[in-house]
């Protein structure tokens, strides 16, 4: 066997010069087969809920099956739906054995499960809390009305269709206020309260709501956009099944 030179006859590299420090690159753990197969999507391509629950997985950087459930047949209002959403709505989500529904509902079991989009301090989880409540109570029933009555999906008049702009208005000013104080709703970081409430403004627009409006909603919807892993409901949402 040929003797390995001692250490000190080995030909020196030619010195370069030292690059900068820089912290080092945090490394994604090699996900198994059995975690990236962990979560399977039911839901909608034009669902807005479907579309926050599909950008919560997406910012999180985890994989996901999708299924399309065809909502213009009535397939989420058979039994073997019924099942997996007891409210007959989309999206629900499986996540293993466990089957999460309610679009809030299951970006909070994501930011425990996960550990993303989440916070350890008590009082920042109190308020991504309360602010997927306020969300749902506040902003995302007006949104969506409006949206589904401008795609001629629900029928109301125009007392009605005031009556949600004013609302959604209302609940508009109440964000912009919060948002001219910090960067993001619920903590110094972004949070599934960020995720759960850009999942309704995305479609704003489509609720013929205008959000230049709100200066300091129009820049956080552009920050959450330039998070790592942003996709839009048309990348996220396929209109057939996805498996992978
Ligand atoms: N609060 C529910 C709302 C879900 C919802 O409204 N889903 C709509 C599609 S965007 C749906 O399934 N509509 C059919 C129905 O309610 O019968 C959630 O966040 O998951």
């Amino acid at each position: 066997m040929a003797k390995k030179p001692p250490r000190a006859m080995t030909k020196a590299a030619p010195k370069k010069a030292a690059a900068p420090r820089k912290a080092p690159a945090k490394r994604e753990k090699a996900m198994s087969p059995k975690e990236r197969a962990r979560f399977t999507l039911y839901g909608s391509a034009t669902s807005g809920p479907t579309y926050t629950a599909a950008l919560a997985l997406a910012l999180s950087r985890h994989p996901f099956s999708y299924i399309n459930v065809n909502l213009r047949e009535g397939a989420h209002k058979q039994p073997d739906y019924l099942v997996k959403n007891r409210y007959g709505q989309v999206p629900a989500l499986r996540d293993g054995n466990l089957m999460a529904v309610q679009s809030a509902a299951i970006l909070l079991h994501l930011a425990e499960s996960l550990d993303k989009f989440n916070s350890k301090l008590p009082l920042e989880k109190l308020r991504i809390r309360e602010w997927l409540f306020w969300q749902w109570d506040k902003l995302a029933v007006p949104v969506f009305r409006l949206r589904a009555r401008a795609r001629g999906l629900r029928q109301f008049g125009d007392e009605v269709r005031v009556m949600y702009d004013t609302e959604a208005k209302a609940a508009l000013a109440v964000l912009e206020q919060e948002l001219t104080k910090s960067e993001w709703v619920a903590a110094k970081k972004p949070t599934m309260a960020d995720i759960g409430i850009y999942g309704v403004l995305r479609y704003a627009p489509e609720a013929n709501i205008d959000l230049l409006h709100y200066p300091h909603v129009t820049a956080w919807k552009k920050r959450i956009e330039e998070l790592p892993g942003f996709a839009t409901p048309e990348q996220l949402l396929p209109m057939e099944s996805k498996l992978i």
